[in-house]
Order: C-alpha cells, then structure tokens, then sequence
C-alpha cells in the first residue's frame, strides 16, 4: 500500500513579552552553558528536532519492511512552513505525487484540531484515501473525545502502532503480514525531511517505570515499559553523527537512570565513542544516585541532565502522586553541582490543591535554586489536564474543572482550559506569568555578570525547540 505519515504541527503559540524574554535569557545561557561546544551553525539548526517524529518513524520502519511504500511529512524548524495551510499543501502534494491510498496522522492534544481539518478536507478531495489517527492524544482519549476521533478518522489507534497499522492493512488489502515486527524498531530516519540534524532524540527505553502514574502524565508507554538494546541506539547514534551531521544527542528515555547497572553501561558507552559529540540526559531525580552522578561527570560528554521537580509544596507533590520530597530534591540537585554538572528542572503550577501560596512557594523555590547556583536552569509551564492523565480522567477528584476541550489550547504556555478549587484559570496563568517574570530577572543577572549582555544565537527559534531538550 501507499502511505503518507504525518506528525502534525500544533498551531503557533503567540507568546507574550514576558515568555519572550524568559526564553531570550533561557538560551542565551544555555548556550553558554549546555551547548558551549556546539558550533554556531548546527545551534541555528537545533529546531530540526522537530521533524524527527520517532513514533511515526518508527511506524516507517515497519512498514517497509513489509513492502508497503511510505512517505514521510513532518514540521520544519522555519515557523512559516508549519502554518496549517501551507503544511495542508504539502499533504495534498504528497497525496496527488505518490497516488496515497491511506493517510496517517500523529498528533499531541494541541495539533488535534489541525489533524481533524486535514482529514475532513481529504475525505472530500480524495474519498477513497483512508485516514488514520494515532499518536498521544488518541492514545489517552476516552468517551466522546474517542468518538471524535471516530467520526472524523477511518481508523482510531490507540497504543504502540506498528502491529496495529499493519492489521488495518492486511485487512483492507485481503493479505497477510509479511515481516516480523520488532519490540523497538530502527527507526527509518532516512525519510527525514531534513538533510541535517545538529540535534538528534534517541531513546534506548520507553517508560518511565515509577510504580503508579503522576496525575499529569499521559504517557502510555508509562505501563509498557520497553528496553532497547544498547548497542542499537549506539548504532543510531553513530548514523545520526554520519549522515545528519549530528553534534548533540538527547536522550528521550523518560527515565534514563533507573536501572543503574544498565544506565552506568549507557554512561560508560557514552564516554567512550570516539564522536565529537555531547549528550543531555533526563530521568527521576530519585534515580539520580552518586555513582551514577560521578559517572556522567566522568563521561565529560554531558551537557546537562534534566529532572522534572514540578512544585515546591510536599502536598502538591504528594497529591500529584509525583513520588519525591523536595527536600530530597534539593539533595541531589546540591550533589549534582558538586560534581560539577549542569542542571535544568521542569516546574508545574496549576496541579491539584494548588492555590497562590503553594505556586509563590514553588516561584520563590525555583528562584532560590538558580541564585544558590544548586540549579542552572528552571522551566515552568502550566500543568494541563490532558486526555489519559489522571488529571482528565479523574478530574473531579482532584477538584479539577474542565472548562474547554478547545484541543488547541491544551498547551503548557497557553491560558489553562481548567480551574482548581482555589484558583481560577486567570489566576493560573497569572501565577505562570509571574514565575516565568522573577525567573527571567535572575537569568538575565546571571547572563550579564559571567557573560555580559550579548544575545543568543538560537532564542529566536525558542518556541520551536521549547520542551525538545
Ligand atoms: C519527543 C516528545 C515531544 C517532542 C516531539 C514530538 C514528536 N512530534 O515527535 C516535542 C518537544 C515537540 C514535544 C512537545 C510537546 N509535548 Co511531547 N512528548 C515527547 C515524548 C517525550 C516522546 C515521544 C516519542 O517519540 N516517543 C517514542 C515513540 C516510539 O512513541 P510514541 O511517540 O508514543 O509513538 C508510538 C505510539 O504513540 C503510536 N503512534 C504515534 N503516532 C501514531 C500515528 C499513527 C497513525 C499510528 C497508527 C500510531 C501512532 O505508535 C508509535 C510507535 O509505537 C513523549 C513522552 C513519551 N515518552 O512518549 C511526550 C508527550 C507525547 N508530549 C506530551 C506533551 C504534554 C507535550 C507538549 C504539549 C508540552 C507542552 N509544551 O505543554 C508539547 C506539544 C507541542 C507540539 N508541538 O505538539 C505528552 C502528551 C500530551 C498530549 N496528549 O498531547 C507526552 C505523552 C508526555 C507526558 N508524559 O505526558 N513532545
């Protein structure tokens, strides 16, 4: 069969002057700090990220290995080419050029509302083009939100979608699945729309492999946790660093340090590739062991390792079901600096019980972290209540109110399309302005005192590469 994949572009986010600052000072330091040995010219480039959707190409690798032929569109780094109506040209060039016969779409929640015009403008144009929807929205909806789905898709997967797209064909065509599927496959980055990738997302495991779920999670790979041999990520990685030009590699593993004998051996791989090439990292900060820490000082190749902290308040933490003090925290992040590495914490305000003192404490906690220098960088968003989360499925018992299912709100940098107990959405958004305000105070401080007052190279792509590494 004919198929087109589609990662489909969420709508710009339009960011008011505080988020532009934040993110002005944010990669100017990164790029003193994280990114300090990354040539200019790749740093111009990082957005490329984007295109590499791995789920989609992952879906790529699978169906070429059961002769079916697959074209492969995804959102380039320059914001005019992801404007829906030009992305739409260029599904319905790629529809007519390579006579498609099913066209497949991945979608976070915000892009859901584009992926929905796309379909309903190829039922008309092109009938007989079967649509399919997968990807992270899909794979939480429930209900009326599956139902949408439903009415304006051919096919709804939900979960891994190798085996399963490969079921709806056999079935349309009358035939049988030829090759074995993988448990991880090789994802076919050479339909990338991009020639160079001077930042590359590799994952050598899916899941985060913490007992029960955060209520603001709405991962599925969360349950279904799949180890990836090493070797097979050290050989992508070696293709990324040969062909795409490749200078930085980020590990996408939501929890890269929870085996300690498995994360020592990817640390100690690291250390030994003979690659001009840096690495970040992302895991539970309760993974975050001494040994482990040592080791990727010891590595010299890590740029920066990234934890995810959320609030500042124990009861927020304990009520986000996040599984860590803060206390313990602070612990880590001081051991970490001892070691001399840099860090970046993910903050949330807008989670369940949060009220204005618990999002101050957080506020005040992130800043406190950044002047002590126990942190190098803070992210804050808000905390949305997307479909599969806790947050979503259960929102009444967190005393959440869903006000909109306007998807393409659904967006950490957006007004929130809920309200808490004890705050309203305004309020919410405020208290995420404010963060985002006394953060950006003390980058830029700490930017002009060690570097001076010299802009960065890549701020102006921030709102592309946001959240990526
Ligand atoms: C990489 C990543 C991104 C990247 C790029 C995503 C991309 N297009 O590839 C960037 C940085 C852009 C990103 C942004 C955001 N992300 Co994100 N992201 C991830 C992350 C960490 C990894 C995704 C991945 O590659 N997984 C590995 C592949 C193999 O798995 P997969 O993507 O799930 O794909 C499989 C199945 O889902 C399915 N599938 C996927 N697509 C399709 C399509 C079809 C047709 C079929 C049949 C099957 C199918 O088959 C695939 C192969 O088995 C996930 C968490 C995770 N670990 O999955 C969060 C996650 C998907 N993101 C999330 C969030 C919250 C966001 C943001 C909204 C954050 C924010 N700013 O508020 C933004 C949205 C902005 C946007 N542009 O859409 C949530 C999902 C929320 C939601 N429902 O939208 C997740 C689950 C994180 C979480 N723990 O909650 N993200």
């Amino acid at each position: 069969m004919r198929i087109l994949l589609v990662s489909v572009p969420a709508p710009a986010v339009r960011q008011t002057t505080i988020e532009k600052e934040f993110w002005k000072w944010h990669y100017a330091l990164k790029e003193k700090l994280t990114y300090k040995n990354i040539p200019k010219r790749a740093l111009k480039n990082f957005g490329n990220l984007e295109n590499q959707n791995v789920g989609l190409l992952s879906i790529a690798r699978v169906l070429l290995e059961n002769n079916h032929k697959v074209s492969y569109l995804a959102p380039m780094p320059n914001p005019g080419l992801q404007e829906k109506d030009f992305f739409f040209k260029k599904i319905l060039g790629l529809i007519k050029s390579k006579k498609i016969e099913m066209a497949c779409f991945s979608a976070h929640t915000c892009a859901i509302p584009n992926a929905i015009s796309f379909a309903k403008q190829i039922r008309m144009a092109f009938p007989d083009v079967l649509a399919v929807i997968g990807g992270p929205h899909a794979n939480g909806a429930k209900g009326k939100d599956l139902e949408e789905l439903q009415k304006n898709f051919d096919f709804v997967v939900q979960g891994p979608g190798e085996k399963q797209l490969l079921e709806i064909i056999a079935k349309t065509e009358g035939t049988k699945i030829k090759a074995k599927i993988p448990v991880f496959p090789f994802p076919a980055n050479t339909l990338l729309n991009v020639k160079e990738l001077p930042a590359a997302r590799v994952f050598t495991s899916l899941g985060c492999r913490k007992c029960s779920q955060c209520v603001f999670c709405a991962d599925i790979h969360n349950k279904n946790f799949v180890a990836r041999p090493l070797e097979k990520a050290f050989e992508e990685i070696q293709d990324f660093y040969n062909n795409f030009n490749t200078r930085y590699v980020y590990f996408g593993d939501e929890n890269f340090f929870f085996e300690e004998k498995r994360a020592l051996k990817a640390i100690k791989k690291v250390k030994e590739l003979d690659l001009r090439l840096d690495f970040g990292f992302q895991a539970r900060i309760t993974n975050a062991s001494e040994k482990i820490l040592s080791s990727l000082a010891a590595s010299n190749k890590c740029s920066e390792v990234q934890f995810g902290i959320e609030s500042a308040n124990q009861e927020i933490l304990n009520l986000s079901n996040k599984g860590l003090s803060f206390e313990y925290a602070k612990h880590v992040l001081a051991k970490a600096k001892k070691h001399g590495l840099t860090t970046h914490c993910y903050f949330l305000t807008g989670l369940p019980g949060e009220t204005r003192e618990t999002a101050m404490q957080t506020i005040r906690a992130m800043c406190s972290l950044l002047e002590k220098g126990l942190t190098d960088f803070v992210e804050y968003r808000i905390a949305v209540p997307f479909p599969g989360s806790p947050m979503y499925d259960q929102a009444e018992k967190y005393g959440i109110k869903i006000l909109s299912r306007n998807w393409g709100l659904y967006r950490g940098e957006n007004k929130p399309q809920h309200s808490l107990t004890a705050l309203s959405q305004e309020q919410i958004y405020s208290l995420y302005l404010k963060g985002l305000e006394e953060v950006t105070k003390i980058y830029k401080q700490k930017h002009i005192q060690k570097f001076g007052s010299e802009k960065s190279n890549i701020a102006a792509q921030s709102a592309i590469i946001e959240g990526g590494f």
